[in-house]
């Protein structure tokens, strides 16, 4: 019965090494180690054609992350773990229809994510029929007529959901958009609402603008630069790059984080071998062990000590913002004792860095998921931004809000429409270049989708690339809601755990991934794609599909309308045969996309407005920049519990395992992993390598996981880390952050209990 497969991660059976955690990033290792990675996925000459066109002004846009592309670039622009990402799509590896007849589903759901990934890339269309236990091959023809039917013969638009993971190009994205709102609804859930939605809410509230405000060269003029929450060594170990040119023209880097993370100790980067060039540099000035949730008090510590200490932008604050006034004095009232209590750090720590960042000229803030995925995410950003503004920080050279994104277009996506809950003038505009009509009311997102599923609510479920069902919280939950859709539908490249856990019936639709040429009926055509400081660029890949079988995703979305819709506006066909066309639709249906196609074929593509960054205005209701005053949140946990964070490995991208290491923390083998702070170990009797089992805690509700073991780890106490996706059972889907509904993956209260199997063979160095 497909209903009893495992919806989990199963463990990869391998001994659990542990080594000294490193305190250097990069170097000779992430050389090997993009080259490992490149050659066994790809072969010598593939690798080395690939990886000379990641990032190059005709070449593709990485697939990792969204940090920019400096402007003079240099043939290797990528990192080791962007080689990965290149690698793992370019893999020599594939999965076809007789791979599918020889694993029945629930075979496959037995296999771990690493090895569901290592099979390679989707060949062809597959569809799993009811009670059936093996996908089988269908065309592209019957695939859409399939879809299409169920979609038309739903009783309400509303009983659709239409998922983007944060890969899918600018054009794809918007023609997806397009035709969701053709059928009528604003059912587009995206992995954004998982990841930075609290600064898009933070910041919109507040500066008027839900995006950052700096440009990568600011990061050279730049006195003081904040990291809070992020662990850029392995999530975007590029910009170690542009830390480490700030850091030698004389920046202060101070990071704010529970674990001492590699990159923001010493930095190697790898192209300095190639000059003879054998020295590290040291990042950061001040690393700040914050506990996890602490954040807040430690901001308005900060606070604190810049209004007495002045460097207050008083001319800034008096024309151009509301809200200072009572914004400091509520962080003046706050005693030190709790501030200190509620962060972990000392009162002397605090007005050392407060007095730092009030002698700054120049400020950037940088962040990630360790403040968007607290349950107070919306309101510690603009603790941030409080920071910043009172100094004047924002649109000054070297200064500015940096929340730096994560999938390598997921700003984009939502600058082109995919928006569950999209303002009215955005939609307005959209009609009026579709020629449309099209919904005004709110749709799901992730977490309101997956309830309307348990809800019954959902008849077609369809995703344009990521792994629903291992990226979401509460996997029980999740998976229970999904089993009971009609049809759901992935658009992929690689083999994962959604294609798995799905509705009655399921349709996997293989698409060509970034690195791959796309050729049309109007010739090769390219993308477009926003990176995290809205500069929207080209994206043209260059390796032959992995499959003739293959359809870019523009063309999927294109080939499905037209079988959606009878009569519609627009030249669906024509579209998928032209880009350009898309891109002129998009001109005239979205704000500072003028001239989108010629601006998008300057070499270093065009920048989006920004208006606070650009000229310090602030399309808020009252044309000023908005301090915000909070309240501290209950950061308590009872003596007994944890709070747990779930964070990602140095071997994997969100729910992709490219490996069981995580090198920069010394710990490879088994992902089933409770890094604890030795000192709590102690106090319940624990050695290194205790199996034990992790309940989470939520308003009088268990979830419950075994099979970890706890590893000793520079913590704070009381805090716990894990993996994601492993822990995501754990994460209650209704534990999510005010106002961004964003899963609250860094804040899981949790027990510990003694488990009794040990693992044999493990060992230690
Ligand atoms: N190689 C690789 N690159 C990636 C990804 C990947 O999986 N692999 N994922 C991409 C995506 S989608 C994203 S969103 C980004 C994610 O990039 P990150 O946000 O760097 O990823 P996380 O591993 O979730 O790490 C969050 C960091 O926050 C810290 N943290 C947790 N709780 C708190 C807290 O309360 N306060 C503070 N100050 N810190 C805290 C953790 O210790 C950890 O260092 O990376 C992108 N790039
Ligand atoms: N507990 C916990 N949960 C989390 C997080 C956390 O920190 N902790 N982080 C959250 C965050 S920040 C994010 S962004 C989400 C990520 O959630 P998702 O974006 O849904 O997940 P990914 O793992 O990035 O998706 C990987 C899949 O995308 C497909 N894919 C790759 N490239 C392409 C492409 O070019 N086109 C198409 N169509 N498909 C492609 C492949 O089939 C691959 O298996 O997870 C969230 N979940
Ligand atoms: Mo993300």
């Amino acid at each position: 019965m497909r209903d009893e497969v495992r919806a989990d991660t199963p463990l990869d059976k391998l001994p659990l090494k542990l080594k000294k955690r490193k305190k250097m990033a990069a170097g000779i290792p992430a050389v090997t180690s993009s080259m490992k990675h490149g050659i066994k996925n790809m072969g010598l000459t593939r690798t080395f054609k690939t990886l000379t066109m990641v990032n190059q002004k005709d070449g593709f846009d990485c697939p990792g992350c969204a940090w920019p592309d400096p402007t003079h670039r240099t043939q290797f622009e990528f990192c080791e773990n962007g080689a990965k990402a290149v690698a793992d799509e370019a893999t020599k590896s594939r999965v076809t229809p007789e791979f599918f007849s020889q694993y029945s589903v629930q075979e496959l759901a037995e296999k771990s994510d690493y090895w569901l990934n290592k099979r390679g890339r989707l060949t062809q269309p597959m569809f799993l029929e009811k009670g059936s236990s093996h996908y089988t091959p269908i065309s592209w023809d019957d695939a859409f007529t399939h879809i299409a039917s169920k979609i038309n013969s739903m009783e309400n638009p509303d009983r659709s959901v239409f998922y983007t993971s944060g890969r899918t190009s600018n054009e794809a994205a918007f023609l997806y958009q397009a035709m969701v709102r053709s059928i009528g609804t604003n059912n587009l859930p995206d992995c954004s609402n998982m990841c930075h939605e609290s600064s898009g809410k933070g910041l919109g509230s507040t500066i008027g603008i839900g995006k950052g405000t700096v440009h990568l060269e600011d990061f050279d003029h730049a006195n003081v630069i904040m990291v809070v929450g992020q662990n850029p060594g392995t999530n975007h170990p590029r910009m170690l790059t542009a830390l480490r040119d700030a850091k030698q023209k004389g920046a202060t880097i101070i990071h704010i984080n529970p674990l001492p993370e590699a990159g923001l100790e010493r930095f190697k980067h790898p192209q300095d071998y190639m000059t003879l060039d054998f020295s590290s540099t040291q990042l950061a000035d001040f690393h700040i062990p914050v506990r996890i949730g602490g954040d807040a008090a430690l901001m308005k510590g900060f606070i604190k000590v810049h209004s007495e200490n002045g460097g207050l932008d008083h001319e800034f604050i008096q024309n151009q913002t509301i809200g200072f006034d009572s914004m400091v004095k509520k962080a003046q009232s706050i005693d030190w004792g709790i501030l200190e209590s509620d962060s972990g750090i000392d009162r002397q720590v605090m007005i050392e860095v407060g007095k730092v960042l009030s002698k700054s000229k120049a400020t950037i803030a940088c962040w990630a998921m360790g403040l968007t995925q607290q349950p107070n995410g919306v309101s510690v950003i603009q603790e941030v931004v409080n920071l910043l503004l009172m100094g004047g920080h924002i649109g000054r050279p070297g200064a500015g809000l940096c929340p730096v994104r994560g999938h390598s277009n997921v700003q984009g996506d939502r600058t082109v429409g995919i928006w569950e809950a999209p303002p009215l003038s955005f939609l307005e505009n959209m009609e009026k270049g579709l020629q449309i009509s099209i919904p005004k009311t709110h749709g799901y997102d992730v977490v309101n989708a997956i309830k309307a599923m348990n809800d019954g609510k959902v008849d077609v479920f369809f995703c344009m690339g990521g792994n629903f069902i291992s990226a979401t919280p509460d996997t029980h939950a999740t998976a229970k809601g999904l089993r009971k859709i009609g049809l759901t539908v992935q658009v992929s490249t690689k083999l994962n755990r959604s294609h798995l856990v799905t509705g009655e019936q399921a349709i996997i639709l293989p698409c060509l991934g970034r690195t791959e040429e796309d050729v049309q009926e109007g010739g090769i055509q390219f993308v477009t794609v926003e990176n995290s400081m809205g500069v929207v660029h080209q994206s043209r890949g260059g390796l032959q599909p992995a499959s003739i079988h293959l359809r870019s995703e523009p063309w999927i979305v294109s080939h499905l309308a037209t079988h959606l819709f009878d009569d519609s506006p627009l030249d669906w066909a024509g579209m998928a045969g032209n880009y350009d066309l898309i891109r002129d639709l998009m001109e005239k249906s979205l704000t500072g996309f003028e001239k989108y196609n010629q601006r998008v074929r300057n070499e270093n593509g065009f920048l989006l407005p920004n208006p606070p960054r650009d000229s310090r205005s602030f399309d808020t209701p009252t044309g000023k920049a908005h301090f915000t005053t909070h309240e501290l949140p209950d950061v308590s946990v009872p003596d007994d519990r944890y709070v747990m964070m779930t964070i990602r490995s140095h071997d994997q991208y969100n729910t992709t395992i490219y490996d069981v290491h995580d090198r920069y923390r010394g710990i490879s083998g088994n992902r089933r992993v409770v890094l604890m702070n030795a000192l709590d170990m102690v106090e319940r009797g624990w050695k290194s390598r205790h199996p034990v089992s992790i309940t989470s805690h939520f308003h009088g509700e268990e979830r419950h996981s075994s099979g970890w073991v706890v590893i000793a780890y520079e913590i704070p106490r009381q805090n716990i880390a894990t993996y994601f996706p492993e822990a995501n059972s754990l994460v209650p889907l209704n534990s999510t952050a005010a106002l961004s509904n964003t899963p609250t993956s860094k804040w899981i209260e949790v027990s510990l209990e003694s488990e009794s199997s040990f693992s044999k063979g493990d060992e230690e160095e």
